[in-house]
């Protein structure tokens, strides 16, 4: 952005450096192994998701091989990843969680 002030440089480099944080998909990976009903749940659990919703995201995996569950800063969509794969891990289920910036 250049505005008309005798210091046009100094805000223009202002401006850059207020752009918005990156958001980022936090995304579920389809597998052979993992039940249909836990990854329902663990849609809904920690994407707040209803059943339906959460019903509709994994079928989409399930079909397409991928599905976004949600938008978030990258320090959420981390700490999001990270439980649902420790959730998994515990459950003894392959689930494959990923985030990927937007
Ligand atoms: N493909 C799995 C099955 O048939 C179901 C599944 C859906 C697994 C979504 C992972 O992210 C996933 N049991």
């Amino acid at each position: 952005m250049v505005t008309r002030q005798d210091n046009g440089t100094i805000l223009e480099r202002q401006a850059q450096k207020l752009k918005p944080p990156s958001m980022y998909l936090v995304v579920l990976l389809n597998d052979d192994y993992t039940p249909m009903e836990f990854v329902v749940a663990i849609i809904q659990e920690y994407f707040n998701k209803d059943r339906e919703t959460a019903t509709q995201i994994m079928l989409m995996v399930h079909r397409d091989g991928k599905g976004a569950c949600g938008v978030f800063p990258k320090d959420i969509a981390s700490t999001k990843v990270e439980l649902v794969l420790t959730h998994a891990r515990k459950a003894g289920h392959p689930l494959q969680c990923v985030m990927e910036e937007v």
